[in-house]
């Protein structure tokens, strides 16, 4: 069968059962846009090319499944690199598709021509410039390959304009076809190095398994639980592995870090054993990195060998699976002798799609000193410090004044357990994670390690064309929200209903909260207003509901009529304190010994 380049692409891309991409359309994309109109796969006009980047991302977080792009040569293409650079930093698997000018033109600096392979070399996992019209179904083949296997990540495919329009003999190859020498991503784990790990679990007098995005990459969930509560080991999870573990199940602590609970920090930093698992060290969970942990060995599971020992010396380092590593270790542990779990069932956090064939229950051969009863006395040391150290603010500020983290109480409580929250960047996002009870995988949608202001809408948008079944917030800055709003005219002519909360503090809140914590209060270039925009009036231009909430009365009824509304997305502009700051926080470059709780109210967190 003869097809043209652009056709091939397009076969391409459903034979990979792509449903959905999210795109723009100009000059050198102009062939490949044309056989779309003929195809299955339903295709999302955005208002901006961040906005195509960042919904894929959304709807490849919530999905597991790879989420698709497509924009033009030169500014459409460049517009895009911020998403796979965010995409990069959090491991999501994304297929991006741009065009490029004629291959003869490549060079000359035609209209439009930007070298997007080589821009985007350091933020794709692999990129390819097609220059062979008969090479599409392979490379097609080959990018999701590399985007979906061994660590998630983004892929680029440059497709110049001349090869779009150039025919070919369609075929499909086989996995054994593709062409990628020096790709073998590992799965398992070495069962010598399991075994060690086993070993040094079962010794361990204070472990904590530190449970980092890799564990939900690797759909790990289920398995994950098993393990602790085989063990009794309290479990932190990362930013990036927010609802990996039950925050309702009583070895949760929460999330560690910069903004993380008193408990979770403490508990790493006084830890013998840190248990890392698809987790990377990041500074913005270690602080000053020669005071982390100082007592703790290492065991640090991760699918990229290049993270092991880059930030800290591992004594044992397993490349591998997440999912797969865990379920060897049940099984090693049981060898050791580790009987079963004590009785937690009941907590909600796995789904369907988590399900492991594999990790069924492990028989313990004989019965083991370890570890319940040893971990007594650590388990009673960190029920104290939660206890000593809940995460709290002012439930009676003077004046009235709304709290953000009010807010968040709220909304979290009037919408369904598993609805899907996506954040921008900054306090809102913080207060977000602390104040939402993450109880299920695949519910928290946020730009972890690039902190890429804007992703919250178009992120929402790509969550809820992933799970149009669930309930999809966006918690938002208004300084994120000017960034891509645009989108909401995307998600009104698509009729995808999600909910925007803007947080409006009318100031670059975390910025604000640096300059007042660091530079004396000398405030510089972070003041907003709160009424320019009118954020109702724009959302309402924008095919919108817009609602206005300046005291706390107003905040229930408002998310209530927000809730009814599922024929257009909703947008509220909530009026909140411009002053609060986001506690407890470790100073960068401080050690975690030194975290700061709230100085007015002398509390920490959970
Ligand atoms: C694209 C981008 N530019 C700048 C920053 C630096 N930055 C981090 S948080 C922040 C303030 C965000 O303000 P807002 O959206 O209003 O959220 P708030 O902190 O007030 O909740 C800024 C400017 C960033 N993360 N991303």
């Amino acid at each position: 069968m003869e097809l043209t380049g652009a056709q091939a692409l397009i076969k391409s891309l459903e034979m990979q059962r792509v449903e959905v991409m999210f795109g723009l359309p100009g000059g050198a994309i102009l062939p490949v846009y044309d056989p779309i109109l003929d195809s299955s796969i339903r295709h999302i006009l955005v208002r901006h090319e961040q906005g195509a980047g960042h919904m894929a991302e959304g709807y490849a977080q919530v999905t597991g499944r790879p989420g698709v792009a497509i924009v033009t040569s030169g500014p459409g293409a460049t517009n895009v690199v911020t998403p796979l650079a965010n995409a990069y930093m959090d491991s999501t698997p994304l297929v991006v598709i741009s065009g490029q000018v004629a291959t003869a033109a490549i060079g000359t600096d035609a209209f439009q021509e930007s070298d997007i392979t080589g821009i985007t070399m350091g933020v794709t996992k692999h990129n390819w410039l097609i220059t062979d019209a008969a090479d599409i179904p392979r490379v097609v083949a080959e990018a999701f390959h590399v985007a979906t296997t061994g660590r998630p990540g983004p892929v680029l495919i440059d497709m110049p304009k001349d090869i779009s329009n150039a025919t070919m003999n369609w075929y499909w190859p086989e996995l054994a076809d593709l062409d990628l020498p020096g790709y073998h991503p590992v799965t398992v784990g070495d069962p010598s190095l399991v075994r060690e790990a086993a070993e040094l679990l079962l010794a361990a007098e204070r472990p904590v398994l530190y449970v980092g995005g890799g564990v939900l990459k690797a759909r790990a969930a289920e398995v994950l639980r098993e393990l602790a509560e085989r063990t009794g080991i309290p479990v932190v999870t990362t930013l990036m592995a927010r609802g990996a573990f039950p925050d309702s199940h009583p070895l949760c602590l929460g999330m560690p870090g910069m903004h993380g609970n008193y408990t979770a920090v403490t508990a790493m930093q006084r830890s013998d054993l840190l248990f890392a698992l698809g987790s990377r060290f990041d500074d913005r969970v270690t602080g000053k990195i020669s005071a982390f942990a100082p007592e703790a060995k290492i065991v640090h599971v991760d699918i990229d060998p290049a993270e092991h020992n880059k930030v800290r010396r591992a004594d044992v380092a397993i490349a591998g699976d997440c999912r797969l590593v865990i379920e060897e270790l049940l099984v090693a542990l049981g060898d050791l002798g580790l009987p079963h779990s004590e009785a937690t069932a009941g907590h909600p956090g796995g789904s369907p799609s988590d399900a492991s064939p594999g990790a069924a229950s492990v028989p313990g051969t004989r019965a083991a000193s370890f570890p319940r009863e040893r971990l007594g006395p650590w388990r009673a040391q960190v029920s104290e410090w939660q206890h000593q150290f809940p995460l709290g603010y002012d439930r009676n500020p003077t004046g009235g004044a709304l709290k953000p983290q009010f807010v968040l109480e709220q909304l979290r409580d009037a919408t369904p357990d598993d609805t899907i929250v996506a954040s921008g960047v900054g306090q809102h996002q913080m207060f977000a994670s602390q104040w939402w009870q993450f109880d299920y995988p695949y519910t928290w949608v946020n730009s972890g390690g690039l902190g890429t202001m804007g992703f919250a809408v178009p992120a929402a948008i790509g969550a809820k064309v992933g799970r149009p079944d669930r309930m999809v917030w966006a918690v938002d800055g208004d300084g994120c929200f000017q960034m891509t709003a645009q989108e909401l005219v995307t998600a009104s002519s698509e009729r995808i209903p999600v909910k925007i909360a803007i947080l409006n503090n009318a100031y670059l809140g975390m910025v604000r909260q640096w300059q007042e914590m660091f530079y004396e209060e000398r405030y510089s270039e972070v003041y907003l207003s709160p009424d320019l925009p009118d954020y109702v009036g724009w959302a309402e231009s924008m095919g919108c509901v817009g609602l206005r909430v300046e005291s706390p009365g107003e905040v229930g009824p408002a998310i209530d009529k927000a809730n009814d509304i599922d024929d257009r997305p909703v947008v509220i502009d909530f009026r909140t304190d411009a002053f609060e700051k986001v506690y407890p926080m470790v100073a960068a470059g401080a050690s975690n010994d030194d975290i700061v709780v709230d100085p007015a109210h002398g509390q920490g967190g959970r």
